[in-house]
């Protein structure tokens, strides 16, 4: 090869010049500007752009590691703040409690207000300063504490874990003549004291749960198995709440026992409580099911569905999450679990979902056949449902699930956006000129539920879009401005009004719950990961139960 082809710079033969050692040099210098300006003006593209991290992270981040745990149809982009995980992209000039531990240091003051002012009652008044007692837990005290310890373990609040098992040790009392909701009692008490016990490795809460689960056990002594709504933990007498349809149980109640039983066997060795909860299986495999959906009222003597109503919020909801959820936490082996899941979504989706007409998706209510357009604060779980489970669906589902739960999730942010306080109703409707807002007044409180955050951390961890945060974020603002007062936070009776009127409860699903997410979509995501552990549907992490480990507890990972 000719060496002038090597170097472009140097004379051609017959170029025309009178010079040509200053034509050469002239020829270099202009070429060699053009190309440092290029280079300039690339690197000032990267930098300084908007979205500039996005695009730099495009170019040297190619990891497979983020690929391949990608699993959605939306693609998730490499994400420059991975390390540091700080929160969303926030103003320069935001409020000290920007810091990654706003989570922690919001469940510190819901805390210390209970610690203060409630210890030992159910739950806090943060307003009145002062215990609140629910009729769901009879005469069971320290609902808050239970619900809290594995928020408090999680968060590295170890002071106050400390605290919260001495009193359990010392004070949790299941021997109490009174009537408890079996459901309420389940999700809160016994998975409570799983998770901290799965967490912690302390033999205390493993007694607990299993002392409580044997007393839940009367529960089922129906004709069909179905268990009862309410229970007398000292008599064994159960029975149904007086408004349900004609005596029936509650689909969501007796749906949403499955995982924490499945727990109580292994923990327990004793099968009872693993075969209760499959017997309702077998009950609902034997009915015929109206469109393919599950009414929320079946009656425990007759085996026979209540009325005709259908819901993913209220009523139903847990009992959808639940069939997914045991396929998932036993590692993928309970096909029963899988097949009732993805048969029951289809149904939900044929005949429940529908988008408005500003193009906003949503699920609605079916009474006997005829939709009722309204979509609860509850029922946005489905949008971190849908996710969670878009993986296990047929192939070519994957995606299509993993776009129904953005939308979820674009609508619940939506119910938030379009309120004075930004923080969303209880229930929010689609019809008569309105979209996604309550139009009647019993349905404009916000009770610090947690289903929307919920959904955040799901397509946080499925998608990497930072919008989920930014959307979290502002969740928390509104917590802030809004529910925190002196004594703790409370809930809002009118969402719309421009200054809160205080409800005066602090939840204990607040701390449980809403908390908790918070912290988790703020997180890394190997920090309590999905393929090791399945959250309860009152956000209790329960281990995987692998088919070949031992029963040995599980190390926070
Ligand atoms: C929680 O107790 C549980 O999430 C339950 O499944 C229904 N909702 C409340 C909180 O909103």
């Amino acid at each position: 090869m000719p060496v002038a082809t090597l170097l472009p710079f140097t004379a051609t033969p017959n170029r025309k010049s009178a010079s040509p050692t200053s034509f050469r040099l002239t020829e270099k210098f202009i070429l060699l500007l053009v190309f440092s300006a290029f280079i300039t003006l690339c690197f000032g593209a990267i930098f300084f752009l908007p979205d500039s991290s996005k695009l730099l992270s495009g170019v040297f981040f190619h990891s497979s590691a983020v690929e391949t745990n990608t699993r959605t149809a939306v693609p998730r982009p490499p994400d420059p703040d991975r390390q540091q995980l700080a929160g969303p992209k926030r103003p320069k000039d935001s409020t000290p409690s920007s810091s990654p531990d706003t989570a922690p240091s919001m469940m510190k003051h819901a805390w210390d207000s209970y610690r203060r002012y409630a210890w030992g009652s159910n739950e806090l008044r943060p307003v009145s300063k002062q215990g609140h007692s629910s009729n769901l837990f009879g005469d069971i005290k320290g609902a808050t504490i239970v619900d809290a310890l594995d928020t408090l373990y999680i968060m590295e609040m170890f002071e106050e874990f400390d605290a919260a098992t001495d009193w359990v040790e010392k004070n949790l009392d299941f021997n109490v003549n009174a009537e408890v909701s079996v459901f309420e009692v389940n999700i809160r008490f016994v998975g409570g004291l799983l998770s901290a016990y799965y967490l912690s490795g302390k033999e205390v809460f493993r007694r607990k749960a299993v002392e409580l689960g044997e007393k839940l056990l009367p529960a089922f002594k129906t004709p069909t198995g179905i268990p009862w709504a309410l229970l007398n933990l000292k008599s064994g007498i159960g029975r149904n709440w007086p408004w349900a349809s004609g005596g029936s149980s509650i689909l969501a109640e007796y749906g949403t026992l499955h995982l924490e039983f499945m727990h109580l066997s292994k923990l327990s060795g004793n099968p009872d409580f693993a075969q209760k909860v499959m017997n309702i299986r077998k009950v609902l495999n034997r009915l015929d099911k109206p469109q393919g959906l599950y009414p929320n009222y079946l009656n425990p003597n007759s085996g026979q569905w209540g009325q005709h109503h259908v819901s993913v919020g209220g009523l139903g909801d847990s009992f959808y999450e639940y069939l997914l959820k045991a396929w998932l936490m036993s590692d993928k082996t309970d096909e029963e679990g899988k097949k009732m899941y993805y048969e029951a979504l289809q149904a939900i989706e044929t005949n429940l979902m529908r988008k408005s007409s500003s193009g906003l998706t949503y699920i609605a209510e079916w009474k006997g056949g005829l939709l009722e357009h309204k979509m609860g604060h509850l029922t946005c779980f489905a949008g971190g449902m849908i996710a969670l489970g878009a993986d296990g669906a047929p192939s070519d589902k994957t995606g299509h699930q993993m776009e129904q739960a953005a939308e979820i999730a674009r609508t619940c942010h939506e119910s938030y956006a379009r309120t004075a306080l930004k923080l969303g109703p209880e229930a929010f409707r689609f019809d008569g000129g309105v979209e996604a807002i309550a139009t009647r007044q019993n349905e404009k409180y916000f009770i610090l539920r947690p289903e929307v955050i919920e959904t955040y951390m799901y397509m946080w961890r499925f998608t990497h879009d930072p919008k989920y945060r930014e959307w979290g974020w502002e969740a928390i603002q509104a917590l802030e401005q809004h529910c925190k007062v002196e004594g703790g936070y409370s809930g809002i009776r009118d969402v719309y009004a421009s200054t809160p009127n205080h409800d005066d409860v602090q939840q204990s699903f607040y701390l449980a719950e809403t908390l908790k997410y918070l912290y988790l979509l703020f997180s890394d995501d190997d920090h309590l990961p999905f393929d090791h552990w399945v959250f309860n549907t009152e956000a209790h992490p329960l281990p995987v139960i692998k088919k070949d480990k031992t029963d040995r507890p599980n190390e926070v990972e």
